[in-house]
Formats: structure tokens, sequence, C-alpha cells
């Protein structure tokens, strides 16, 4: 399977936003060591220091089979993104596998304590930015294959998207958004080749939590006390394996946990 997946992936251009860190990192990774003979990465995040730095270590590990660009990006900006595309230099233009994974959650008010910026930068970041991010790549996709398009797209929702849960109001209803999109953008685009992808993790320990907690690092520890999250490794190998199958295999819906979740709020947690 690792050969087949390997030959069908070469040769592609991937585009990963959020690449910085956490689930978008480790995507990049990912794609990497599945086809390193020849592939092309664009990393896009706000910390382009970061991004450089993937980059080199990238190329490092896996040689020069693997064309990594790090590229600035703050998704929630919707003029950066209207331009974005135009500025790619010419061999990254054309992008077969555009992966939606930028997000975040902002703290774990109640209404009618929401702050108005988290509200607004939570759907700034995690809808407005996917669809507008979505829209620049599409007209691309569209023309490929003679006219029946190809490509895909894959976005990154979460089971909050799925069941909303106290202190969620935002976060919850934005991942909604991405879910709904995403199964209106399959159904848009059902006379195309172009696939859309949906992957959606349950825990996963990453920097989403000190995000959330406005760099509070104690407040985030405590969000995984006694539980095993999935590692973002987990999901960088369910995104590159949809992005992996044969052409006319949709992995249209993932849900992932770890092994002691059942729900977004359903954890089994070890006391020691
Ligand atoms: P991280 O905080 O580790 O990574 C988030 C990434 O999003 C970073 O690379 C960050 O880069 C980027 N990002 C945030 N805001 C912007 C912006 N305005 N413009 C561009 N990039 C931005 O968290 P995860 O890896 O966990 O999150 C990745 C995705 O997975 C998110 O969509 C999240 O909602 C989703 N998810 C996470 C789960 C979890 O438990 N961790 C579970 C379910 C879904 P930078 O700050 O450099 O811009
Ligand atoms: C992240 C998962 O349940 O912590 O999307 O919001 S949750």
């Amino acid at each position: 399977m690792a050969a087949a997946m390997s030959m069908r992936l070469q040769g592609k251009t991937i585009l990963i936003t959020g690449a910085s860190s956490g689930i978008g990192r480790s995507t990049a990774f990912e794609f990497a060591r599945t086809c390193p003979q020849n592939l092309k990465l664009i990393l896009t995040a706000r910390r382009i220091d970061r991004l450089e730095q993937i980059a080199t270590e990238i190329t490092q590990e896996l040689g020069p089979g693997i064309k990594v660009l790090p590229i600035q990006l703050d998704i929630s900006n919707a003029e950066e993104v209207r331009t974005f595309v135009d500025k790619l230099p010419a061999e990254f233009k054309e992008v077969d596998v555009l992966v939606n994974n930028a997000g975040l959650v902002r703290g774990v008010a109640r209404a009618p304590d929401i702050v108005e910026e988290d509200i607004n930068v939570m759907f700034a970041t995690n809808v407005t930015g996917l669809i507008q991010m979505t829209q620049a790549i599409l007209p691309s996709m569209l023309k490929r294959n003679n006219g029946d398009g190809a490509g895909d797209i894959i976005n990154i929702g979460s089971i909050a998207g799925r069941e909303p849960y106290v202190g969620g109001g935002i976060y919850c209803a934005s991942k909604a958004a991405v879910r709904s999109f995403t199964e209106s953008l399959r159904k848009e685009l059902i006379a195309t080749r172009i696939r859309v992808i949906s992957v959606d993790p349950g825990q996963v320990e990453t920097e989403f939590s000190v995000v959330r907690f406005y760099g509070d690092q104690n407040k985030a520890d405590a969000v995984y006390a006694g539980c095993e999250a999935l590692t973002p490794d987990d999901i960088a190998e369910a995104i590159v394996f949809a992005a992996g199958r044969r052409e006319n295999v949709v992995v249209a819906d993932t849900l992932l946990f770890p092994n002691h979740q059942a729900s977004a709020t359903i954890m089994h947690r070890k006391t020691s």
C-alpha cells in the first residue's frame, strides 16, 4: 500500500495552512516521508520563522526530492488570501492538494460573557479563512483534466463541529460551519473529479489548548491529564491516507478519537 500511495502522490503540489505547529506540521512531514522522491510543499502560517525551520528539517531529512516553500500568511486577513495565489512562483501555482488545517479556539467563556474579539478571530480564521482559501485555489483545480477538474480539498473539522459543548459556543459553531460548507462543496463539485475530504479529530495534544487558554501551559496540561490524547502524527497519517487513495475513492468523512474518548465530553481519565 505504501508504494502505491507514494506513486499516486508523485509530483504533486500540496498546500498546507497552519503548518507551523501541531497537525499541520506533522502533515508536512508525513507527505514528505510518504513521497520523498518528488513532491512540492507550500507551508503557510503566520510564524514564518517556524515554517523556515520546518522546511530546513524536511530538506535535511528527505533530501532534494522535496521542494518546500514556506510562506507567511494570516488566513484571517481577506486581502492576504485574495492575493496569495497570484504571488506564488510559477512552479508552485498548480495546487493539487489543499489541506485547510489552520484554526484555533480562544477561551471557554459562555454567553453572554464571550469576548467579541475572540468571536471574530475564531470565525475569521476557522470559517471565513478556510472558505476564502478554498475559493482562491478552486479555479485552477476546475480547469484541469480537460475541464473535468482535478485535486483534493481536505478540510480539518472536529468532533466539536458534530457535538456542541458548554464553553465551546463559538468554536463548535465554527467547526459546524466547516462541516456544512464541506458537504455543500462536495455536492456543488459532484460533476468534477475534485475530491472534497473531511477529517474530524477528537482530542489531539498540540498547541491548541495553550492557545485556548491564552498561553497558560498549566491549564492546557490539565486538559490532557490522565488521558492519552492522539498525537498530531495520528491525524497526519489519516490526511495523507485520504490524499493517497486511488483517484475514484473519496474519504468523505473521518472521525478519529483516542481510545479513551467516546464523544466531545466523554473521556475516561486515569487517576494515579
Ligand atoms: P496548533 O495550535 O498546534 O496549530 C494551529 C495552526 O493554525 C498553527 O500552525 C497556527 O499557525 C495556525 N493558525 C492559527 N491562526 C492562523 C491564522 N490566522 N493564519 C494562519 N495560520 C493560523 O493546533 P492543532 O494542530 O491542534 O490545530 C490544527 C487544526 O486542527 C485546527 O483547525 C483545529 O481546530 C483542529 N483540531 C484540533 C484538535 C485538537 O484537539 N488539537 C481537535 C480537532 C480539530 P500560526 O500561529 O503560526 O499562524
Ligand atoms: C478540538 C477538539 O473537543 O477540544 O477541536 O474542542 S475539542
